[in-house]
């Protein structure tokens, strides 16, 4: 069988294990051949690192579309993590126009606990929630879902009607598959739900809720639900997988949760996820 094929889109921030630096090596052990495309390059994430470098490298995104046209490569997914700017948001919708074969999974990557990252506003949301409506798969964690709805961020003590209701809205956007992270209905479980909009089914799976935070997580998660659906799997599957890998990364770099902050030891667990496959 033809190896699956999928260009990945985000940041490659050198270090702190987060965008690129798992995507890539988090699909390519999942038997995906992985093209990424740095939208720009940091010395660090933003997230608990101080004057990090940032060199913008979107003006390079058309002219690789457009030498990847000529040479007539197709691809089976496209993914898309954080982007950093309104104007690369339009870019990638070119990607999307240009590669309409590939399943496109898109991780809105620009909020948390109810706030944005700081290099993001209100109008980035929109463009990302625009960006959302020309995907296949959405992956919004529940402050991303929020402000893309205009809606109030419900922090906790919600039931499964609230979680499925903000699905079918996210769908409605325009994307046939909505899936939220970080969903917690029991506190001692802690999750991520699906909703299909074609069969309208709905798809949840849960592992022990961890009271720790480490960056990087949502990066790790989507990563490995993007290889399963490109590898073909159910949603059902895909999320298994990834809640399964981020569930074990998480409980890996615990030991370590002081001098780890900043990423989990994703590499540790490659062959469980392998295996789970
Ligand atoms: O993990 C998401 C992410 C990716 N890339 C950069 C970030 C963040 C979150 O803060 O700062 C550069």
């Amino acid at each position: 069988m033809r190896q699956k094929r999928i260009m990945t889109i985000q940041d490659l921030s050198c270090f702190g294990k987060c965008s690129l630096t798992v995507a890539h090596p988090i699909m390519s052990a999942m038997g995906l051949e992985v093209c990424p495309i740095p939208t720009a390059i940091l010395s660090t994430h933003t997230a608990g690192f101080k004057d990090w470098t940032f060199r913008d490298l979107s003006a390079d995104l058309p002219l690789i579309a457009a030498h990847w046209k000529s040479q007539g490569l197709v691809f089976d997914g496209i993914s898309t993590g954080y982007l950093g700017s309104k104007e690369m948001i339009g870019m990638v919708s070119d990607y999307f126009r240009a590669f309409p074969e590939a399943t496109k999974i898109v991780d809105p990557v620009f909020a948390d606990n109810g706030k944005l990252y700081p290099a993001f506003d209100q109008e980035y949301a929109a463009g990302i929630a625009g960006l959302c409506g020309q995907a296949d798969v959405i992956v919004p964690n529940l402050t991303e879902a929020a402000f893309m709805l205009g809606e109030e961020y419900v922090p906790a003590g919600y039931d499964e009607e609230h979680i499925h209701g903000l699905l079918r809205r996210l769908t409605a956007l325009g994307c046939r598959t909505a899936v939220v992270t970080g969903v917690v209905y029991d506190p001692a479980r802690q999750g991520a739900v699906a909703y299909d909009a074609v069969t309208g089914e709905y798809f949840q799976y849960f592992r022990e809720n961890i009271d720790v935070s480490f960056h990087g997580t949502g990066d790790v998660f989507t990563s490995a639900l993007a290889g399963a659906v490109i590898l073909g799997k159910t949603m059902q599957q895909a999320l298994t997988v990834a809640v399964d890998y981020t569930v074990d990364c998480i409980l890996a770099t615990m030991p370590d949760v002081r001098d780890h902050w900043y990423g989990v030891k994703f590499e540790a667990c490659l062959p469980q996820l392998i295996r789970s496959l």
